[in-house]
């Protein structure tokens, strides 16, 4: 059996978490991860077999939510209350691998959230975004949820209407449109951890890879770590050009007609109704 802290998807979640810590979008514990494994790759790391203890699937208010379709599909997820800052110099305490058990009421550890953790808080969320992605794209592994500065602190000064919101991302670079061309679902404040607010993203989800939880922070959906990171980064950078330039006169911008021929190059299908043609 080879050494777990050598696996590929516990390296990427360490790198990950570390890098969303250092860019100061992870402060305490704020954000999560979940990574939807391959049995067999993580079959050459661990004994699926043995099971370390069985945990009900709950948010913060303790409330159970059904994963049935997720059933047997395996996950590497960050703990509750772990911090992303030191995930990396402690993988086995701050990170779990859990099995969706049968019928979807809980998750069988299989590795890892030593001395006793647990799932991150947000896993209603991100177990409902997961089953909201696979329907679309069958390839989606990756769910992560961060806190990213410009982002939210654009939440507190611009509009939070989705067409409004993606179209003014869209201006603030040239590659905004070619990389979530389908835009950013917003949702108003909610209370986290909850189903409710779980339900709420997964809807989302089915049209959107990213959802800005307004005042909170975002999610993110993708095939890879790589493709979900970089949506956040790419909605994060541009929030930060808005940040930086909101408050002067404005006097260049990315116009519209620019967008469409943005689009028509890439070849990329995007949100007509997001732009005012
Ligand atoms: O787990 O980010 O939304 C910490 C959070 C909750
Ligand atoms: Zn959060």
């Amino acid at each position: 059996m080879k050494n777990i802290l050598d696996a590929p998807f516990v390296r990427e979640m360490c790198e990950t978490t570390a890098n969303m810590y250092r860019l100061g979008w992870d402060e305490r514990n704020g954000g999560n991860i979940s990574y939807l494994l391959d049995e067999k790759e993580v079959d050459e790391y661990l004994d699926t077999g043995k099971v370390l203890r069985s945990i009900p699937l709950m948010g913060v208010n303790e409330v159970d939510f059904d994963a049935s379709p997720l059933e047997g599909k395996i996950f590497i997820v960050t703990g509750t209350g772990k911090y992303f800052k030191n995930v990396e110099k402690d993988p086995e305490t701050n990170l779990g691998i859990v099995r969706i058990g049968k019928g979807g009421k809980n998750v069988e550890l299989l590795w890892g959230y030593r001395g006793g953790g647990r799932p991150t808080s947000e896993f209603p969320a991100h177990m409902m975004s997961h089953m909201a992605r696979l329907q679309v794209d069958p390839e989606n592994r990756v769910v992560m949820h961060s806190h990213p500065t410009h982002t939210l602190a654009m939440n507190y000064v611009h509009e939070l209407n989705e067409k409004k919101f993606t179209h003014t991302l869209w201006e603030m670079s040239t590659e905004c449109i070619v990389v979530f061309p389908e835009g950013v679902g917003v949702l108003p404040w909610m209370l986290c951890g909850t189903k409710t607010i779980g339900e709420a993203t997964a809807e989302k989800m089915k049209k959107f890879r990213l959802v800005v939880w307004a005042l909170h922070g975002i999610y993110g959906a993708g095939k890879t770590m790589d493709e979900t990171f970089g949506l956040i980064e790419t909605v994060e950078k541009a929030a930060q050009i808005y940040m930086l330039t909101a408050h002067l006169p404005r006097v260049n911008t990315i116009k519209d007609e620019d967008m469409v021929k943005l689009a028509e190059l890439f070849g990329i299908d995007y949100r007509k109704d997001f732009l005012d043609l």
